[in-house]
């Protein structure tokens, strides 16, 4: 009946061919596919035409429109007409150059992208907004189109359902090494679909272990790390229509998302003997971290700039993006917010304050660091932690006399890739923590559950030692086909090698003096010694805690055993969403093989095969904490009962879509403020309905390879220094069959 009521609806929308059934989700597809190559060209594996009226092509294409309809369809593509519209002006979008590099950092690049989610979350119909957004794709920009066309498919009532490709498929250029794409080409170009073998992207391709930082590459450089980075903030857009920035504890939720990827990236570093990130306090200090990206960019045809150790901040003044201002402004900026932390409030534009309480004080700040258009006074506050990442990402052509465009720190799909990122977001990071520690401290009593006691928190990872944690290498394949503009048909494989954990379960042993009741479950990860061996104080130790899953549980009176299962977690989204492919009507299957229940795809979450960091090869020595609290006042049940929308899996750092953040608490509690008078140490903050357990995360320097049903081999090890400096190359390719 649904599906019935659905094709009716698309006929109406005229998006359905009447022969073939189309759905929106596969024009959505078409739209993201080669964002290059005009749409009348066949996209997708059902070779779908966006058959546009004849105006809608560009001046170029117009004469020979009847020619070039007649030579892109033949038996293997499918038509799909697309109504003519009165499209509203697009004028102002012209001014951002077809093939320059689009950031939604820089203002005049986030008004321009904030005008067209506007156009297009205007279009009244379905059917107008496939057609405007057909028109519009091929005037444009690539990557301001591919930006403004996502935020509006995520915000638009009509288009809940159809589910984003990964950006890795839409631009695999920011995303795998550049050098691949030469020899890609050059299969593509020479063999037919079926000889193509997948391309091997080496392990260690931008830099070499004389580089320490580079130890970290597989965590900065990993896909589903910079897809989550990309797709929270076209979730969280800077700029567009209210109900689209304005969403609940948007603000917070840029603290604790960003807060984690730091805790997270500092947890990892420890575990490769590397002290914890240094926050890039002093603009005009030298920044140590060189980093040169190895990607490059399709769409502006360069390569994304690197840059070399030591560079130094410059004012910066660039006309073509309207960009001029000085580094001693980063610098006033961040003062006025200190300054406004201390006092606790905010001037306001009309000459009143505004409280910083300890509700929404966070929100505001998130909201004004970053900024967006919710900033609450962006005159005095200015645009600190989006012009840092401009600063940075210009540092070496600040003024444009070599025509340089920005480097991978300028766009939110490359910049997790830099050391400089997390410098960057540890600065930040420090602000929200001087917020935080002007706030009451929680007492014993907000903290505790009465009458709820932890007795016992173990892991178990399946035929391993209690509370052992494992973690490996694991080689995967992504398509890169579809970012390929003007290129043959067909697959183009590209294999590389990303960290993985073995899934595991936590079990905690729960007391319960009280009736049958709700219960919230908060699970955290952290290393167990601080960087000298020693046992943390509790005020650094808090930090370092990553979130490992919140849920809910029903409690019965006296004891109770919560088995949770890793893949289960409220932060990840599972591996296959990451690496999926939407072309494929094959149900999808959880880890274990199950069918998920909820065929969605957000794309915002952190990866699974991420959730644990890497450990060391003798276990390294970490902490687990759980916390368990009363559901009804911490939790929205209220939420919990509606049916989840999606995203709903990955809650944590994500939200959900359309509905308030479910924890009632801050985000980060327990571990968001200073401790109480009188603790000290991180066992001394536990209340009885909190506990710790040691864990070991051993780390094996294997491969797991699923596709060439390989044993586990060992890693590659770094190339030989002789070869460093040359071209990245990769490695004989596998015997087939
Ligand atoms: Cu996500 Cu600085 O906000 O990159």
């Amino acid at each position: 009946m649904q599906v019935l009521f659905f094709a009716v609806f698309l006929l109406a929308a005229g998006i359905v061919n009447s022969q073939k059934p189309y759905k929106l989700q596969d024009v959505a597809l078409s739209l993201l596919e080669r964002p290059t190559e005009p749409v009348f060209m066949p996209k997708g594996e059902k070779g779908l035409i966006l058959d546009v009226p004849p105006e809608y092509l560009a001046t170029k294409y117009r004469e020979q429109a009847t020619a070039l309809k007649n030579r892109f369809s033949d038996g293997d593509t499918t038509q799909v007409p697309i109504k003519g519209i009165t499209v509203p002006d697009i004028s102002a979008l012209l001014t951002l150059p077809r093939r320059a590099q689009f950031s939604t950092f820089v203002p005049m690049h986030r008004q321009l992208a904030s005008r067209l989610i506007g156009i297009l979350i205007g279009m009244r119909t379905t059917e107008d907004f496939v057609s405007a957004s057909a028109y519009i794709r091929d005037r444009i920009n690539p990557g301001l189109f591919v930006y403004g066309f996502s935020v509006a498919v995520l915000h638009r009532p009509d288009t809940k359902d159809v589910h984003l490709p990964p950006l890795s498929e839409t631009f695999p250029d920011r995303f795998v090494d550049g050098a691949l794409f030469v020899r890609a080409r050059e299969e593509a170009n020479i063999l037919d679909e079926t000889a193509r073998t997948p391309l091997e992207i080496p392990v260690d391709y931008t830099a070499t272990n004389l580089e320490l930082e580079h130890r970290l590459a597989y965590f900065r450089e990993d896909l589903g790390i910079n897809l989550h980075h990309w797709h929270w903030h076209l979730i969280y857009p800077f700029s567009g229509p209210r109900e689209v920035v304005n969403k609940d504890r948007r603000g917070e939720l840029f603290y604790y998302m960003h807060q984690q990827i730091i805790a997270r990236y500092d947890f990892e570093r420890m575990c490769n003997r590397l002290p914890r990130v240094k926050r890039l306090q002093n603009f005009n200090d030298p920044i140590d971290e060189a980093y040169f990206p190895k990607l490059n960019s399709q769409v502006a045809s360069r390569n994304w700039a690197g840059r070399p150790s030591g560079a130094i901040l410059r004012d910066v003044n660039r006309e073509a993006d309207q960009l001029k201002f000085d580094i001693a402004e980063l610098q006033r900026w961040r003062d006025r917010v200190f300054e406004s932390i201390h006092r606790g409030s905010v001037d306001m534009p009309n000459g009143t304050r505004l409280a910083l309480t300890e509700r929404d004080g966070i929100d505001f700040l998130g909201n004004m660091i970053e900024p967006s258009d919710l900033s609450p006074n962006q005159q005095l506050y200015g645009n600190l932690h989006n012009l840092l990442h401009v600063a940075v990402s210009l540092v070496h052509d600040p003024d444009q006399r070599h025509l340089e465009t920005f480097g991978v720190i300028g766009d939110s799909a490359t910049a997790m890739r830099d050391p400089v990122f997390y410098r960057i977001h540890s600065m930040v990071n420090d602000i929200f923590t001087e917020h935080k520690n002007t706030l009451p401290r929680y007492t014993t009593q907000q903290l505790d559950f009465p009458g709820v006691r932890i007795t016992g928190i173990s892991v178990q990872t399946p035929s391993s030692a209690q509370n052992v944690l494992e973690t490996f290498w694991q080689k995967n394949t992504v398509d890169l086909s579809r970012g390929m503009d003007f290129n043959p048909r067909g697959a183009v494989l590209a294999r590389f090698t990303h960290l993985n954990h073995r899934g595991f379960q936590v079990n905690i042993n729960v007391e319960n003096q009280g009736q049958a009741r709700q219960a919230l479950v908060r699970l955290f990860l952290a290393p167990k010694f601080d960087e000298r061996g020693q046992e943390w104080s509790f005020v650094d130790h808090k930090n370092v805690f990553i979130e490992l899953d919140k849920f809910t549980v029903n409690l019965q009176p006296n004891r109770n055993n919560i088995v949770r299962e890793s893949r289960m977690s409220s932060v990840t989204i599972p591996f296959e969403r990451t690496f999926r492919d939407l072309e494929q009507n094959r149900p999808p299957t959880n880890a274990s093989g199950g069918v998920l229940d909820d065929f969605n795809f957000c794309g915002c979450g952190w990866p699974q095969h991420m959730l644990i960091p890497k450990g060391s090869p003798e276990g390294f020595p970490s902490v687990i904490f759980a916390m368990i609290s009363d559901a009804q006042t911490d939790w929205d049940l209220r939420a919990a009962n509606r049916r989840p929308g999606p995203c709903a899996e990955a809650a944590s750092y994500c939200g959900i879509r359309d509905q308030a953040y479910p924890d009632r608490r801050a985000m980060g509690y327990p571990f968001d403020r200073l401790p109480r008078t009188g603790v000290v140490t991180t066992a001394q903050f536990l209340t009885p309905n909190m506990a710790l357990g040691d864990v070991f995360i051993r780390h094996s320097d294997t491969v797991i390879d699923p596709f060439t049903q390989q044993r586990p081999t060992s890693r590659p090890p770094p190339r030989p220094q002789s070869q460093q400096n040359r071209p990245a190359r990769p490695p004989p390719r596998p015997n087939q069959g």
